[in-house]
């Protein structure tokens, strides 16, 4: 059967725009069940010869370097929000305008304020959206959902989260510009809470459900750094560092920490779930791998065990290689590409729209005025 073509327009060639890219450009072969085949259009970006590098490296048709003519072009089906946060709304809501798919990288926004308004226009335009929040895709992080769907684990009674980095701690790093735009909080919106948080606070809704009120400490570490673009030291506005404690709605209680630094960790998120019957608990290092313990199994059986999640009745494994061989980070937005187009054939939401992705900014601007406030916030 002759696949539809879903024509992409790209906004923005950094570390995201890659990782996307080659969701596109694998899942034809790996999924070859889809309907949609994704074509790369075309890519933007500000700098001419950047992008024109990109576009000729992945194997975009064209190029452009204003994203209101990317969004104005009738050959585009789906625009890919891939820019730094800041411009995640503006693209967001004229690609919605002009009737486009948009697949927004995370956080959807800075603030919930912002996000709402992206939530509205997609809304008032019908159009198909979703938020790349990639490690719900990864098959582990996808059969602890099962597993926890299934009622195995029981009452829930604590879920705990990490996302520990250590890029930061130099203080002659500057802030601003590219590369470096998350250490802008005009560009990035907050720090760990929007760029590694709410990974885990995304994770954790699906998983546990509803987070209801939150208490946070939130630390800047390096008060003032030079920036990229004024040439200038400035003052740093990001949180470094948040710890925050939760109720779920559940009655659970979450206790969730990201920082950048951590010495010695480049990207360890870590989460772990206990019920009254079973646990369960997940580390990035070790993606394939889930590990239960589980109450039911016999007294002296008992123990933590170690599911290397790589079977074909695994979530998505049966796409990739032959049981107990592992895949890897990339692989999870290729899943979350096959998804958005299986969610365009079934007429379905692809989760999280960004009416789901707006719960975590919510999450994450309480966490920032709690740290402020030293209160405990209501979501
Ligand atoms: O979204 C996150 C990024 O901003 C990623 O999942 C990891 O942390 C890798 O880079 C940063």
């Amino acid at each position: 059967m002759a696949k539809k073509p879903l024509n992409i327009g790209l906004v923005g060639y950094g570390f995201m725009g890659r990782t996307h890219t080659n969701g596109y450009k694998r899942v034809a072969d790996f999924f070859p069940e889809l309907n949609y085949t994704p074509v790369l259009k075309a890519v933007c970006g500000r700098s001419e010869e950047k992008t024109k590098a990109f576009a000729e490296q992945w194997g975009y048709e064209s190029y452009e370097t204003d994203w209101e003519k990317l969004i104005a072009r009738d050959d585009i089906d789906a625009i890919d929000v891939c820019t730094p946060n800041d411009t995640h709304s503006p693209i967001s809501i004229a690609a919605a305008k002009a009737g486009k798919m948009i697949l927004c990288e995370k956080p959807i926004s800075r603030t919930t304020a912002e996000g709402e308004e992206m939530v509205d226009a997609v809304e008032k335009a019908g159009v198909p959206n979703t938020v790349w929040y990639n490690y719900r895709r990864l098959p582990a992080v996808s059969l602890a959902k099962q597993i926890i769907d299934s009622g195995k684990l029981g009452t829930i009674y604590h879920y705990r989260a990490n996302f520990l980095q250590d890029w930061t701690i130099n203080a002659d790093l500057p802030q601003g510009g590219e590369g470096l735009w998350r250490l802008d909080a005009a560009a990035a919106g907050s720090g760990v809470t929007g760029d590694l948080l709410a990974h885990c606070i995304d994770t954790a809704l699906w998983l546990n459900g509803g987070i209801s009120d939150v208490s946070a400490m939130t630390e800047t570490f390096v008060k003032e750094r030079m920036h990229q673009l004024t040439g200038k030291m400035e003052k740093v506005s990001i949180d470094d560092a948040c710890a925050f404690m939760c109720h779920f709605a559940n009655g659970s209680l979450g206790l969730f920490e990201s920082t950048r630094y951590a010495r010695g960790h480049k990207a360890l998120y870590t989460l772990e779930i206990n019920g009254a019957d079973a646990s369960l608990r997940w580390d990035l290092h070790d993606l394939n791998r889930l590990e239960m313990y589980d109450h039911s199994d016999d007294g002296p059986q008992r123990g933590w065990k170690s599911i290397h999640v790589t079977d074909g009745d695994h979530p998505y494994m049966s796409h990739w290689w032959v049981p107990g061989l592992s895949i890897g980070y990339e692989h999870s937005f290729v899943h979350q590409v096959a998804d958005f187009l299986k969610s365009l054939e079934e007429g379905k939401p692809c989760e999280p729209t960004f009416k789901s992705a707006l719960e975590t900014a919510k999450v994450c601007d309480a966490v920032l005025e709690s740290g402020k406030t030293r209160q405990w916030i209501n979501v």
